[in-house]
């Protein structure tokens, strides 16, 4: 069957919201190609304006029907593909599910900007200001709560949901940043690094060309 899926993404070291895009694409299991926007080329802005009305990426377009805003391009995604689980079957943890996508998606600004995604750097002992620990206590919260509920190994159980995606690039900005966390959630964290699409993004990120300087902040 033809490709009929293009997913636009910048960075693969800097781009949170690119990498969460894509991890929901590949745990939804459809085919797709993956059109790679550098952000730092005025031209590629221009282009960008274009291909997303909101200027922003990760966009999908899936049969002719362009998505943007990764909580759109999640709904999108499980309503094509209902049997890969993004969303949980119980309509109770499903809402809990939503919630918890909703508050990464709106909120944690303070841990976005003070700790922004940045794959290939390590700052060991890494010095977090109050309003940044207020946002990791809050997302140690959200994860402990989870897996006492719902028994791990990831948020809503057994197999990975929208959740762990959203939540996916906060567990590489805690390893970049050296983040000490609790027992459970040190699990988690391990365990959402080492899952196979996300060594292979992290590989791709790695092989990308050296930083650039004006780019070590959240976008
Ligand atoms: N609310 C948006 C946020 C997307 C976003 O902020 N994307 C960043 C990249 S991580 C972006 O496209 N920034 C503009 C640019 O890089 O030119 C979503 O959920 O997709």
């Amino acid at each position: 069957m033809a490709n009929t899926a293009t997913l636009t993404i910048s960075s693969k070291n800097y781009s949170s919201w690119s990498l969460r895009g894509w991890l929901l694409c590949r745990m939804a299991g459809i085919e797709f190609e993956e059109q790679v926007k550098p952000s730092d080329d005025p031209s590629t802005r221009a282009e960008l304006l274009l291909l997303s009305p909101s200027f922003l990426v990760p966009k999908l377009t899936h049969d002719g029907i362009a998505v943007w805003d990764t909580l759109a391009i999640g709904e999108y995604l499980n309503e094509i593909r209902p049997g890969a689980g993004l969303l949980p079957a119980d309509r109770a943890a499903r809402a809990h599910c939503r919630s918890i996508c909703g508050e990464m998606h709106s909120g944690f600004a303070n841990l976005r900007s003070a700790l922004a995604m940045n794959l290939k750097a390590r700052h060991p002992k890494f010095k977090v200001w109050a309003g940044a620990q207020a946002d990791i206590d809050r997302v140690a919260t959200i994860w402990r709560e989870c897996l006492t509920k719902y028994g791990g190994p990831f948020l809503f159980g057994a197999a990975p949901t929208m959740a762990d995606a959203m939540y996916a690039p906060v567990c590489t900005r805690f390893v970049t940043y050296d983040v000490k966390l609790d027992g459970a959630c040190a699990e988690y964290c391990k365990r959402i690094m080492s899952l196979p699409h996300m060594q292979e993004w992290i590989k791709a990120a790695q092989a990308e060309p050296d930083e650039v300087e004006e780019l070590d902040v959240e976008f």
